[in-house]
């Protein structure tokens, strides 16, 4: 039990929902340490939502609603902290949500799944009785594609990777977002909107945009987009990890 006058209590909230993940096989053991270094980030971040992070928030909202067929891969600690909210994403937006995992066994795909069902999820794609196709270039298990879901998905979110998927989904026409509190991963350098913020603190940002955004017209959908530069963003929110006192 952790008690609320707990200088790092939020923090602390969500370390318990990961190890409670770990415990459940939802989580990789790999997991735990992936977490570890998002939470330094975070940290040095302020635990704050930075304004070029609202900006590719912003320019994601877009991209998910000017896509054809959006698609959400989950990921163990994509399940383990924001179910909910990418069930309610999907919903929202039309898209699919497909498990892509690194450390793929068959246990841990049904794990997630289970997860997300109970989150209310729908049709989930990404299991393992499907006739999943593999994308050319991955040699991990991420390599995984779903025929109507990231094999052919416009527009793709993938939150926490490790590197080796965003530019080769870039480089199939794809558009890739990104949500990873490290501005100098290869993924965020990769992607075409990375957001750099935690996941927990983006989803709800991201719903809430996408909310704003749902009547606007095409053209001023495709403005915000045309006008968000990835490289530039990347750079401003570089400026807002505090490495002095
Ligand atoms: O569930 P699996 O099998 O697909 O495995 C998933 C992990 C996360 C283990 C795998 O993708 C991995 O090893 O990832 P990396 O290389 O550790 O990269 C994860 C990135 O996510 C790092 O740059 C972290 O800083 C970042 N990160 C960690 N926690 C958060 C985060 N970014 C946003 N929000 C977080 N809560």
């Amino acid at each position: 039990m952790i008690p609320e006058s707990h200088p790092r209590y939020e923090s602390l909230l969500i370390r318990e929902k990961i190890v409670k993940a770990f415990k459940e096989g939802i989580l990789a053991d790999s997991g735990m340490i992936a977490h570890g270094r998002g939470e330094a980030f975070d940290y040095l971040l302020g635990e704050k939502t930075s304004t070029p992070a609202k900006m590719a928030i912003k320019a994601g909202a877009a991209a998910i609603l000017l896509a054809k067929n959006p698609v959400f891969s989950v990921n163990g600690n994509t399940a383990a902290l924001v179910a909910e909210e990418m069930v309610e994403l999907s919903l929202l937006s039309g898209g699919c949500l497909e498990i892509n995992l690194f450390h793929r066994t068959p246990q841990r795909v049904n794990a997630i799944e289970g997860v997300l069902k109970q989150a209310g999820a729908g049709k989930v794609l990404g299991l393992d009785d499907e006739k999943l196709k593999y994308l050319d270039g991955i040699e991990s298990p991420r390599a995984t594609a779903s025929p109507g879901g990231i094999y052919d998905a416009d527009v793709i979110l993938v939150p926490l990777e490790d590197g080796d998927r965003a530019d080769i989904l870039e480089k199939t026409g794809k558009t890739v977002i990104t949500i990873d509190l490290n501005p100098l991963s290869r993924t965020s350098r990769m992607s075409s909107i990375s957001i750099v913020d935690n996941i927990v603190r983006v989803l709800p940002l991201l719903i809430q945009e996408i909310r704003n955004l749902k009547r606007e017209r095409i053209d001023k959908l495709q403005q915000i987009l045309d006008n968000f530069d990835n490289q530039e963003n990347l750079k401003e929110s570089l400026k807002f990890f505090k490495i002095k006192k």
